[in-house]
């Protein structure tokens, strides 16, 4: 956790990201569902047997949930159902998590915004 903290104070808060590139496929990713506004691939550290993320394709700005505009509503509104279908297409009809790493008290590293969809195996609470 200290390390996930370190990496959040040291990420990027404006500009490309990793996720841009695996946008435009400079970098691979194994991707699980693509339509013109989003994009789901499987994280590269999983924390569940099943862990992918979700993105907006075309960010806009759109580096963090606590950054978003009311243009921005119904993309977000996209993301949330497009977690669920893919959700539903990776067989999770057991349940499964869906988390927004908002920030640097939230931990998150790549300051591209993105669902965390985990499912596959039984989840606790709380988070760390
Ligand atoms: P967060 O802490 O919420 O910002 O999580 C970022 C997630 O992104 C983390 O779980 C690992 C994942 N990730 C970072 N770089 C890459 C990458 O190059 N490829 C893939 N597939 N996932 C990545």
């Amino acid at each position: 956790a200290a390390k996930e903290a370190a990496a959040s104070g040291a990420a990027s808060k404006g500009g490309p990201t990793i996720f841009d590139k695996i946008i435009s496929k400079q970098i691979p990713a194994t991707i699980i569902y693509e339509d013109d506004t989003s994009l789901a691939f499987r994280d590269i550290n999983p924390q569940a047997p099943v862990h992918f993320l979700v993105i907006p394709k075309h960010v806009d700005g759109l580096t963090q949930l606590s950054k978003s505009e009311p243009r921005h509503e119904q993309l977000l509104g996209h993301l949330l159902f497009i977690a669920g279908k893919v959700a539903k297409q990776e067989g999770l009809d057991q349940g499964f998590r869906v988390v927004i790493n908002d920030g640097a008290q939230g931990c998150q590293s790549v300051y591209h915004l993105h669902l965390h969809i985990m499912g596959g195996r039984q989840l606790t609470w709380p988070p760390g």
